[in-house]
């Protein structure tokens, strides 16, 4: 049968080979095709803006975002809305338009860059097969292609995360935008290509550097905290996704008005930031993973705000209660637009609140985080010690994403078969398949150190180099350290390349490998970095814990 679409970007992908006539994610074929025009008018506009640049003309901050958002929106489980994403691929046309009038060599530009349509051709356009992935038939180079495209997908978010805190590098952008014009030309390369990728990662560190930057700068760095469990008695609102600024809006607004916040998914690590432990009615973390979603959603009672992916097509029984902001969207649900003046107003998911009944109660307890760089920094000389005394054998990053496949229990149970001298280094949602074990800890030191958001995986990677220093090691692959990573959406691409770019070596990725990565570029991951998958618990213990 024809495909009535195709997408391979995340781990869950259909048959691991990719979702061709609907997502698993709940993507439909028109939201997907539009979702690839997007990212063809993006890279067309980035051409144009590499071109401009290249005349040593400027190109404004406010392009800068447009190209940001765009990728943004298209990362899985982020947008669902087809008005919204029409809407911006007219936006990206337009602002397309403006610069192509400025440049003064408009010669030789990709078919991306000039094209120009009316809304009522997008789905057309979309179905051509010029647009979306399959419009590259070499499957190494589509394979690289893609695999640049996504990490540049998890940059880009980032980047948004950064610059809502005005910090700003015009170098990333200016990288961003040249490598997406590059995708459209096919005089690169498979070469060309690997090198693009390496040099993604090289800027991926640099993005999550300026994130780690803005939101310490902003809100202090996270310290060991404990996150309460349980729930309190007043209505409360539940807010997810990644954006530390949304949610200290959220906090400014709800100051007296009886309604609490928690936390759901990766929002989790804010607790962990002194700036928010100022709010009484910061309550905890309510739930688990993005992909319990539907459950948990149900029974939180109140209002639900999505501030970033991952958020599921909503059932009905809680639809009128999940509103959506920033790079979110979903048909149906109310979408909180940013102000002129840079601010949001919250006001009617709060009246909502204030009508709603406090949360069901999903569990009691606690769990402990805050293992940022600066707050493992701190302990240095205990950790150290430590593993200087052979308290500590090994660690092991376990970071990355949580997701729906029973495979994933792979996960808790790797942790729970990890010797007791070892310590799990955590970032992202994938701690939820062991953070509530009852692990313990070693004099005192977690066994489990949550980082924080998968974007916080930058820590992980300034805490290696520290105790690498700290051994006076030449190699950071010569620690005690071995990586076991879980995957899921595009930011753990950005994630791994930057990893891949450090000189990191030997990672495990699983629970699948990606689908988008060809035999043959699978093959240059294998030889040149020993990426390889997971096999049974008992195996991996052996080989990454020896
Ligand atoms: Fe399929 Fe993942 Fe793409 Fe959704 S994002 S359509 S699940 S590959
Ligand atoms: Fe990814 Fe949804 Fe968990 Fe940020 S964002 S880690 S899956």
């Amino acid at each position: 049968m024809e495909n009535q679409m195709f997408c391979f970007q995340c781990q869950e992908t259909a048959g691991c080979k990719g979702c061709t006539r609907v997502g698993v994610c709940g993507k439909k074929p028109e939201t997907a095709g539009l979702q690839d025009l997007l990212i063809y008018t993006t890279k067309g506009l980035s051409a144009v803006t590499t071109r401009l640049r290249a005349e040593g003309q400027p190109v404004s901050r406010e392009v800068n975002h447009l190209i940001t958002v765009n990728l943004f929106v298209t990362i899985t489980n982020a947008n669902f809305d087809d008005e919204a994403i029409a809407d911006r691929i007219e936006k990206t046309l337009s602002v397309k338009q403006e610069l192509l009038a400025r440049l003064q060599d408009r010669t030789n530009l990709p078919e991306a860059a000039l094209w120009n349509d009316a809304r009522d051709s997008f789905a057309a356009k979309a179905a051509t097969d010029k647009v979306g992935v399959l419009a590259t038939e070499n499957e190494d180079v589509r394979s690289l292609r893609e695999l640049i495209t996504y990490g540049l997908k998890g940059l880009a978010a980032y980047m948004k995360h950064a610059n809502v805190l005005d910090h700003e590098n015009e170098a990333i952008d200016a990288f961003l935008q040249a490598t997406l014009a590059k995708l459209l030309d096919d005089s690169l390369t498979v070469n060309d290509l690997v090198a693009l990728t390496l040099e993604t990662g090289k800027w991926g560190v640099d993005g999550m550097a300026l994130l780690d930057a803005a939101n310490t700068e902003t809100y202090g760095n996270p310290e060991l905290t404990k996150v309460d469990l349980g729930v309190r008695k007043n209505p409360g609102i539940l807010i997810s996704g990644h954006d530390l600024k949304d949610l200290e809006m959220l906090l400014e607004q709800t100051q007296g008005t009886g309604v609490d916040v928690y936390t759901h998914g990766e929002m989790l690590p804010a607790h962990y930031y002194p700036k928010f432990k100022q709010y009484k009615n910061f309550a905890g973390n309510y739930g688990n993973a993005w992909w319990q979603q539907k459950d948990e959603f149900e029974k939180f009672n109140g209002p639900i705000l999505m501030t970033t992916n991952c958020v599921v097509p909503p059932k009905d029984s809680y639809k009128d209660r999940l509103f959506t902001t920033g790079a979110v969207g979903v048909s149906g649900c109310q979408h909180i637009e940013l102000k002129a003046d840079g601010t949001k107003d919250f006001s009617p998911i709060i009246e909502l609140a204030k009508k709603c009944a406090a949360p069901t109660e999903l569990e009691q307890g606690e769990i402990v985080g805050g293992f940022a760089h600066a707050q493992v920094l701190a302990l240095a000389d205990k950790v150290v010690e430590a593993v200087k005394s052979g308290a500590i054998k090994k660690f092991v990053v376990m970071a990355g994403c949580d997701g729906r496949m029973k495979s994933r229990e792979y996960y808790t149970e790797f942790a729970k078969a990890l010797p007791k001298d070892t310590i799990i280094l955590t970032a992202g949602c994938a701690k939820y398949k062991y953070i509530k074990l009852p692990l313990g800890d070693i004099g005192g030191i977690p066994r489990v150190l949550d980082a924080g958001q998968c974007n916080d995986s930058y820590s992980l990677a300034l805490i290696a180099m520290a105790l690498q220093k700290a051994f006076g090691l030449d190699d950071i692959n010569k620690l005690p350290l071995a990586f076991n990573i879980a995957w899921y959406e595009q930011k753990a691409v950005i994630v791994l390349l930057a990893l891949l770019h450090l000189g990191v070596k030997n990672i495990h990725l699983g629970p699948t490998l990606p689908a988008f990565l060809s035999p043959n570029v699978a093959k240059v991951l294998v030889e040149n970095f020993g990426i390889a998958g997971i096999s049974t618990v008992e195996d991996d213990i052996k080989t990454l814990i020896g």
